[in-house]
């Protein structure tokens, strides 16, 4: 047996960026291009294309049965008209592989959904240790004035089925009204 040498990485807390990590996305709003809901502001912000939020991949885990992925996710606050800056949001291309989200500074909300469109919204505050169970799609975004910062933990063979979102869209969005945070239902989701 060939055995693999443990390893640490550095993770700053509070800005929840990996020191060394072996890989960073930077997700432009252009990469997220039709999933708001508001086609005119889009228009209007793909002008700027600002980056909405950066990907650090600690560990560029072999995608196989065993290994564990890490990484945090550094969502800038933003709002695209009054839709709160998100990700793009997920089912696992293996849906029986789960994860594990915590927040590490800011706010922001943890959106979770179903095939048949049943969803769970989670309030994230620092220490807020989250659980996305088998199968359900994931989307964060941030609704905080500061970034919203969190460590997310996943089997590396889990994958990725971005496709059902940008198809369909999420059932809910979260949208400021009246200067607070509001989950309503989108009329976009199909
Ligand atoms: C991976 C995990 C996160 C997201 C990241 C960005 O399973 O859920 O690392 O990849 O938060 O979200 P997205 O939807 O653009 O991959
Ligand atoms: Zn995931």
């Amino acid at each position: 047996m060939t055995y693999m040498t443990p390893f640490s990485r550095m993770l700053e807390l509070k800005s929840g960026t990996f020191t060394d990590p072996d890989h960073i996305q930077t997700r432009r709003l252009s990469d997220l291009k039709g999933l708001f809901s508001d086609p005119k502001a889009e228009a209007k912000l793909l002008e700027d294309n600002p980056v909405l939020y950066e990907v650090y991949l600690a560990f560029d885990a072999p995608p196989v049965h065993g290994h564990l992925g890490y990484s945090t996710t550094v969502i800038y606050p933003g709002k695209v008209g009054d839709e709160y800056f998100m990700t793009k949001g997920h089912y696992h291309a293996k849906g029986e592989c789960g994860e594990l989200y915590t927040c590490l500074h800011g706010e922001g909300y943890l959106l979770m959904q179903t095939r048949e469109g049943e969803v769970k919204a989670i309030h994230m505050t620092p220490g807020v240790a989250a659980y996305v169970p088998p199968y359900w799609a994931h989307r964060t975004m941030n609704t905080g004035k500061d970034n919203f910062v969190f460590y997310a933990c996943y089997p590396a063979e889990a994958g990725y089925d971005y496709g059902t979102i940008a198809e369909k869209g999420f059932a809910s969005i979260v949208l400021e009204k009246n200067g607070k945070a509001e989950v309503v239902a989108n009329p976009k989701y199909r």
